[in-house]
């Protein structure tokens, strides 16, 4: 059973003025699209094959750079899509928010310190907001399209949150402002999918 390209629930405009139409388009039909193509060849005949993402991760040879690049690009954009939404934005509640504020303080300490990490990721990568085993929760930076369910990658945990800040995600619309697009996700954020994320994983 070979990897699919995950649907959107929502058009690719929908997240317009903060993520452009184009940029989802080509983010998903050829960026998401590629990942996906390339993680099934490299996983073909192999250990690997038949798994679930989940699983290639957690069990992957870091120097397997084909399975490396290509399940981290896949699994990443799958989770970034899920955690965007047209109705987004506000703030989380309930037991994730309680887990922001313990670990945190505030929302608005997250959000500074979430944006800090997704600024500062040197070239191109991710941030994460994860969940430990027991519901703390954790940010991470992560290179290129590593992810924390790798071996000894980042904070470890689930990645309930991700932020992609490779430039194919923003550079049309926001050229090399990258902040701008750190400011303008925090809009889109579908608070009510990373809550479900945080239930499933904590
Ligand atoms: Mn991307």
């Amino acid at each position: 059973m070979a990897f699919e390209l995950p649907k959107l629930d929502y058009a690719y405009d929908a997240l317009e003025p903060h993520i452009d139409a184009k940029t989802m388009e080509i983010h998903h039909t050829k960026h998401h699209q590629g990942y996906t193509s390339k993680l099934n060849d490299a996983i073909e005949g192999t250990d690997h094959e038949g798994k679930t993402i989940e699983n290639i991760l957690n069990n992957l040879d870091m120097e397997n750079k084909a399975v490396r690049n290509n399940g981290g690009g896949f699994y990443n954009h799958k989770l970034f899509w899920n955690i965007m939404s047209p109705n987004g934005g506000g703030q989380p509640t309930g037991d994730l928010a309680k887990a922001i504020d313990a670990k945190f303080g505030s929302y608005e300490d997250f959000k500074n310190k979430f944006s800090e990490t997704a600024k500062g990721q040197f070239g191109s990568g991710w941030a994460f907001l994860c969940v430990h085993e027991g519901g703390a929760v954790e940010i991470c930076g992560c290179p290129n399209q590593d992810n924390p369910l790798m071996p000894g990658v980042g904070c470890g945990g689930t990645p309930i949150l991700g932020l992609d800040v490779w430039e194919h995600a923003y550079y049309l619309n926001y050229q090399n402002r990258r902040p701008d697009y750190v400011e303008a996700f925090f809009n889109v954020i579908n608070w009510e999918e990373v809550s479900k994320l945080y239930a499933q994983n904590k």
